[in-house]
């Protein structure tokens, strides 16, 4: 059907088999007022990892489960180490935001239990891996972009050789699951833009089914 709502439904696209980008679906004003104020409840912070390294970017969580890395390994944890209380409460917004996301993607029912928020600036990177400490794979991952835009690595079914480079902008969401659940990923050198060049930070939200 085409008609005056037409241009008011999310843009839609299948970037990658079961990879859909919903451009500029979330807004992202609203969700980075609520970053930061998970965030002054538990901070950002680099991780140990078990190789005896620091994630290079920072990273905090909100949900009834978060994820961690240490010596011992990476996992989903209800206590934050830092705080030692539960990661704050998913705003209702957020759970909501990441069901609809998913459902428009053809993912019913998707009850994210965590909610995991990354923070980049200029010069930061992810080098390419798999999202594979969850407990189940049925699940979709969602995903937002916030502040700088960043170009998205899809590398496939192996760690090196880029199949597919995805431009990620405020208030992208990206939804991924079935058969490229696992598939690996990264993102690239986060640039200054040219277009906003005040802008020094990029947040990214993802929610999964811990
Ligand atoms: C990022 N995202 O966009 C990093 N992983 O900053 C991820 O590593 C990621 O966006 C799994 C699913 C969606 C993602
Ligand atoms: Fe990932």
């Amino acid at each position: 059907m085409n008609d005056l709502f037409d241009n008011l439904r999310p843009q839609i696209e299948e970037i990658y088999p079961s990879t859909f980008l919903l451009s500029g679906y979330a807004d992202s004003f609203v969700l980075l007022s609520e970053v930061m104020r998970l965030s002054s409840i538990s901070p950002f912070r680099k991780m140990q990892t078990p190789m005896g390294h620091y994630t290079g970017i920072e990273l905090t969580n909100c949900g009834p489960f978060g994820w961690v890395s240490d010596s011992k390994g990476y996992r989903y944890e209800q206590i934050d180490p830092i705080t030692n209380k539960p990661w704050p409460e998913m705003p209702p917004l957020f759970h909501q935001l990441a069901k609809d996301a998913a459902k428009l993607a053809g993912f019913k029912k998707f009850d994210s239990n965590a909610c995991l928020v990354n923070h980049y600036q200029i010069g930061d990177k992810l080098g390419s891996h798999q999202d594979k400490d969850e407990g189940e794979f049925d699940s979709p991952i969602v995903s937002i972009s916030i502040g700088l835009p960043a170009t998205f690595q899809i590398f496939g079914k192996t760690r090196s050789g880029v199949e597919k480079e995805v431009e990620l902008k405020d208030g992208d969401v990206m939804v991924w699951g079935g058969d490229s659940r696992l598939i690996y990923h990264g993102v690239k050198t986060i640039k200054q833009d040219k277009l906003n060049p005040k802008l020094s930070d990029r947040y990214n939200i993802t929610f999964r089914k811990a």
